[in-house]
């Protein structure tokens, strides 16, 4: 009798856990797989991100000031101006992606904060010291799509330098699963539909000069080398899985 109940437990417990792997996946190719459940809620219960780990932790690539005062001041700003943005509008009840993907409709004010807030968020989740290599399935992405990572770096690197002003260099992935470098300029990003190439961003790159100029200044592509140094390849290679499977 005691086997049974037990039996009759698991298969009623299974199915149940079947369902809750599928949505997850679901979720996350929907929601960009941020890894972050947080930046995933309507608008009017995120919360401002803790930083993913201390100010000090990329030195000597990114240093501790810069990085203090960019996500301190610069990010939390973008954040506090967003949910003013958005206080007692319709986009509250929405979710960030929602509205990126019809951004073209809202306050330029939505735009700039919300992309500023959005991409630090990616931007710090970009960068881990000793953060790995890509996955075999990623490298042979990449392999495939570019010739090797030296040409995506190439690419990346360039993306970056040539970004006129301020913006973003990006690795995403399109809506047929393959792997695409861009450049947008300000707060935009490759979700937004006022972006040419459009799709899924799995790597960040802030070349704002914020980003960089207390310990490179006007040395753009000194922080670009340097932030090939601190990518976080195992959450990228994560990100990649997740879009692609
Ligand atoms: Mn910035």
């Amino acid at each position: 009798m005691r086997r049974y109940i037990i039996t009759t437990l698991i298969c009623s417990i299974i199915p149940f856990i079947t369902t809750a792997q599928k949505n997850l996946t679901h979720q996350n190719i929907e929601h960009y797989n941020i890894n972050n459940q947080n930046i995933m809620n309507t608008i009017n219960k995120i919360e401002f991100p803790q930083l993913p780990y201390a100010y000090d932790s990329l030195e000597p690539f990114i240093d501790k000031l810069t990085v203090e005062i960019h996500y301190s001041k610069h990010q939390k700003t973008y954040f506090d101006n967003f949910m003013n943005a958005v206080k007692g509008t319709e986009l509250e009840t929405m979710t960030i992606e929602e509205v990126f993907k019809n951004i073209s409709k809202y306050p330029v004010a939505v735009k700039n904060n919300g992309g500023g807030f959005f991409n630090h968020v990616l931007y710090w989740e970009s960068m881990k010291v000793n953060g790995g290599k890509p996955s075999v399935k990623l490298a042979e992405a990449i392999n495939k799509k570019f010739g090797s990572l030296d040409e995506l770096k190439k690419l990346f690197t360039d993306a970056g330098k040539t970004r006129f002003g301020s913006g973003w260099a990006w690795l995403s992935v399109d809506e047929k699963g393959d792997l695409f470098v861009s450049s947008t300029p300000n707060q935009e990003n490759p979700i937004m539909d006022v972006t040419e190439k459009r799709g899924t961003p799995i790597l960040a790159m802030d070349v704002w000069e914020h980003a960089y100029y207390l310990k490179y200044q006007n040395k753009r592509p000194d922080y670009i080398e340097a932030f090939w140094n601190v990518i976080n390849w195992e959450l990228v290679s994560k990100k990649y899985e997740a879009i692609v499977r």
